[in-house]
């Protein structure tokens, strides 16, 4: 029986096979199961001695059978490895590492810019209230100057803040002059959208505050920053202008060749002066003089990529973020 079995085990072809095997030799109703039932007939003596012969031959079929069954399993782990086969000359597949957003690439190049003159750069909350986004910049609840920036306020009286500026307030509330700041952030208004303008957008400001500040101060801040962006030669221009904030105010623009009609302009970026008296007694500071200026950053990053419309900033089309990956 041995034999016999040894040749069925050797030859068999699978593993549901080799199971087969297994019960027909060594199962319940086996072969050799049924010659160990057989021994209860013997004497003693002859018992002992079958039943030795026949436990060796189980363990020599056991044993048989886990080794055809380990070769069996290494030839179907083979087969399978061949089917699938890897080429390791094949190309990665690409995942794209991302990267920033062409306004937060700006936003962090003016960071730099101004820290490089000296500035702090500084954040403010974008939900503010009433007194710091209007009243303590010298805009009174009655003032015309609210109706330009209209936008969206909370069921609480709180408002989403039209500019930057309530951040001038917020500053001097809590420091003491001298300083240099800049405040980058978003602001929100109730809009007409269209190329230009936008619900949401970004601004960035400016404020100087100390003994003898000039009007003459904020026009070369002004200009550095226009040439530490676009380059020497970069002009700027101030032309008078209102804001119940600054005294004397001014609006600053940037010489640019639009990027459709190819003709060189002014393109208006902000608002700029000097810090109006009441905005100083609002914080209660004395004796001392300031400028400030704030200017629209998705309009700067149009004037510096000849990017037409303001919408394509939040449409998240893929498109147009893949070509400003890394610009900055
Ligand atoms: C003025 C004087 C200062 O001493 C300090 C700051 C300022 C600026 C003032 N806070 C302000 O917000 N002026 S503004 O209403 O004329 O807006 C400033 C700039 O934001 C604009 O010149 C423009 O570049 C941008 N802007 C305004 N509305 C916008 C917009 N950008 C996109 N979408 C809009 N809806």
């Amino acid at each position: 029986m041995l034999d016999q079995a040894l040749d069925e085990i050797k030859t068999s072809p699978n593993l549901p096979a080799l199971q087969d095997l297994r019960v027909k030799y060594l199962g319940k109703k086996g072969l050799v199961t049924e010659q160990l039932k057989g021994l209860g007939s013997l004497e003693p003596e002859a018992r002992k001695l079958a039943g030795q012969e026949i436990n060796k031959l189980k363990t020599v079929i056991n044993d048989a059978i886990d080794a055809k069954k380990a070769e069996l399993e290494l030839n179907a782990l083979n087969e399978k490895l061949e089917k699938e086969s890897l080429d390791v000359t094949l190309p990665g597949r690409h995942y794209s590492p991302g990267g920033l957003h062409l306004l937060t690439q700006v936003i962090n190049k003016l960071s730099d810019v101004f820290r490089s003159m000296g500035y702090d750069v500084e954040v403010g909350p974008e939900l503010e209230d009433e007194w710091h986004n209007f009243d303590a910049l010298n805009t009174p609840g009655w003032h015309p100057a609210r109706d330009l920036q209209d936008t969206f306020w909370t069921t609480d009286g709180r408002v989403m803040r039209t500019h930057t500026s309530p951040m001038q307030v917020r500053y001097m509330e809590t420091h003491k002059p001298p300083f240099k700041i800049v405040v980058p952030g978003k602001v929100y208004r109730n809009e007409a959208l269209d190329a230009t303008h936008e619900a949401q957008f970004h601004q960035l400001e400016a404020l100087v505050v100390g003994e003898r500040v000039t009007l003459a101060d904020l026009k070369g801040a002004i200009n550095q920053m226009a040439i530490a962006l676009m380059g020497k030669g970069t002009k700027t221009r101030l032309q008078p202008s209102y804001f119940p904030f600054v005294e004397p105010g001014a609006e600053f623009a940037i010489w640019w060749t639009h990027p459709r009609t190819g003709k060189e302009e002014w393109l208006e970026l902000g608002g700029c002066g000097m810090v109006h008296p009441n905005v100083f007694k609002a914080v209660g500071y004395e004796n001392v003089t300031g400028f400030a200026f704030g200017f629209g950053i998705e309009r700067l990053a149009m004037v510096s990529y000849g990017i037409p419309d303001i919408r394509y900033f939040y449409q998240s089309d893929m498109r147009v973020l893949e070509q400003f990956r890394g610009v900055l």
